[in-house]
């Protein structure tokens, strides 16, 4: 009996401090710990204590190969990277090779490891990608989609009460003429009302993959009431987070025509002397924030989790821009800093979009659970440039995989 009770404080000991009740010190999953987002979280998660535990396929590196592309920043093979990692903080990080969208080696993982939080990173991440014909799309919409129910289910069975933190896209909204809300609106209809999920209105295959996915998780949440953020993150840029400047251990970064992103592609044009090229009129408006500050709200969704059964959606951006701007931007900042303006030349627009619309998201939840902006946009672009002058010579040799290609409406089926 005696025994009992000391087991008993013990225990309570346990549960009182038990990694799950004390957000600071966590079993952090991140499927696609390779990629552009995946790494850097890993160093933030792994430098406040967490541990961590990695899963990655490398599909992204084989699929950038795919189109005769690299990234700009030189990243090691994923053993190199935790070699160095381990040389230059001491830290490990447990990683599996494997696919998500493969039930078996995935539930696996999760028995073995039965982690706090699993965020999800692991899918097809880029648009152009998605429409470059039949094979493509169906590849994104096919490993997206199963690799979230896969984790739904993993997580159903072995750690229900863990937190599910999933990527998801501002672009799931499209761009509707209305405000846009964080996941959910007050309507009213034929005189009765209800708080709805918004209507989205993704534009392209990819983008579409986020909104099923978004459709799945609340099913999820309904049938076992598991903890689900999702993330409707805007463009991400930038080349550092405050761990990547402490162990000089890059992300990749990619600019080509498939993989790289509009403020990322503009700033690598900018350095090399390509004109910057905004598609057609140019005032597509998206949300954009830096990879530092990407990593700050994931990181801020983790140390606040959802309530036992909540499902919450988060819009993760700093600030709406349209391409236009952006453009402008980049060539003032680069004439300030190295006196020669690069040219902006539209460029027909590859993509079916609205290229002058009405673009007003809400985004406070952050803002609420603590979120700051670390540094102007201006700022940000500066410390772009200084690191690709240092890789100028990677992106003259990808000049030929800038300009864009992939045309929307020729999606071949093939
Ligand atoms: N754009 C240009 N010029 C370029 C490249 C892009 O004008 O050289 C325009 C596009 O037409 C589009 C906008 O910039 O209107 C954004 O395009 P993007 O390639 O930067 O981003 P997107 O394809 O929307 O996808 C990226 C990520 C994706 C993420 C998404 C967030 O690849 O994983 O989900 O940003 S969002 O855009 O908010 O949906």
């Amino acid at each position: 009996m005696k025994h009992l009770s000391i087991f008993s404080i013990f225990w309570l000991f346990g549960k009182l401090f038990s990694l799950k009740g004390n957000p600071d010190k966590m079993k952090v999953m991140i499927l696609g710990i390779d990629g552009y987002i995946g790494w850097p979280l890993a160093l933030r998660e792994l430098m406040k204590g967490n541990e961590v535990v990695g899963v990655d396929n490398f599909f992204t590196r084989k699929r950038v190969k795919e189109v005769n592309s690299e990234s700009v920043t030189p990243i090691p093979s994923f053993q190199q990277r935790l070699k160095k990692l381990k040389e230059k903080t001491g830290k490990s990080i447990t990683f599996y090779r494997g696919d998500v969208a493969d039930p078996k080696f995935f539930l696996e993982v999760m028995r073995r490891e039965k982690p706090d939080a699993i965020v999800h990173l692991a899918e097809q991440r880029s648009a152009p990608y998605s429409m470059r014909g039949l094979r493509q799309a169906t590849d994104t919409m096919v490993k997206n989609i199963v690799s979230t129910l896969n984790l739904i289910y993993a997580v159903k069975d072995t750690v229900p009460n863990a937190h599910i933190l999933k990527l998801g896209t501002m672009g799931e909204y499209g761009t509707p003429n209305i405000d846009i809300p964080e996941g959910f609106f007050d309507i009213e209809y034929n005189g009765r009302k209800d708080f709805l999920p918004f209507p989205k209105q993704a534009g392209s295959w990819y983008h579409w993959t986020k909104v099923h996915d978004s459709n799945n998780l609340m099913f999820a949440n309904r049938l076992w009431k598991l903890r689900i953020t999702d993330v409707m993150q805007g463009v991400v840029y930038g080349t550092r987070t405050k761990e990547i400047d402490q162990t000089g251990l890059f992300s990749r970064f990619d600019i080509d025509e498939v993989w790289g992103t509009a403020l990322n592609r503009f700033c690598a044009q900018a350095t090399v002397g390509l004109p910057i090229t905004p598609y057609g009129k140019g005032g597509q408006t998206r949300g954009f924030l830096s990879l530092e500050d990407s990593i700050t709200c994931l990181d801020l969704a983790l140390s606040n989790p959802p309530k036992e059964g909540e499902y919450r959606v988060f819009n993760q951006f700093d600030e709406h821009y349209s391409v236009r701007e952006l453009a402008s931007m980049v060539q003032q900042v680069y004439a300030e800093a190295y006196k020669k303006t690069p040219e902006i030349r539209s460029v027909p627009n590859p993509r079916l979009e609205a290229e002058e619309h009405y673009y007003n998201p809400a985004h406070e939840k952050l803002a609420k659970l603590g979120y700051r902006r670390s540094k102007e946009l201006r700022d940000e672009v500066k410390i772009i440039f200084r690191d690709l002058r240092t890789y100028r010579r990677r992106i003259e040799k990808l000049k030929e995989v800038i300009n864009p290609r992939t045309i929307w409406k020729d999606s071949p089926t093939k």
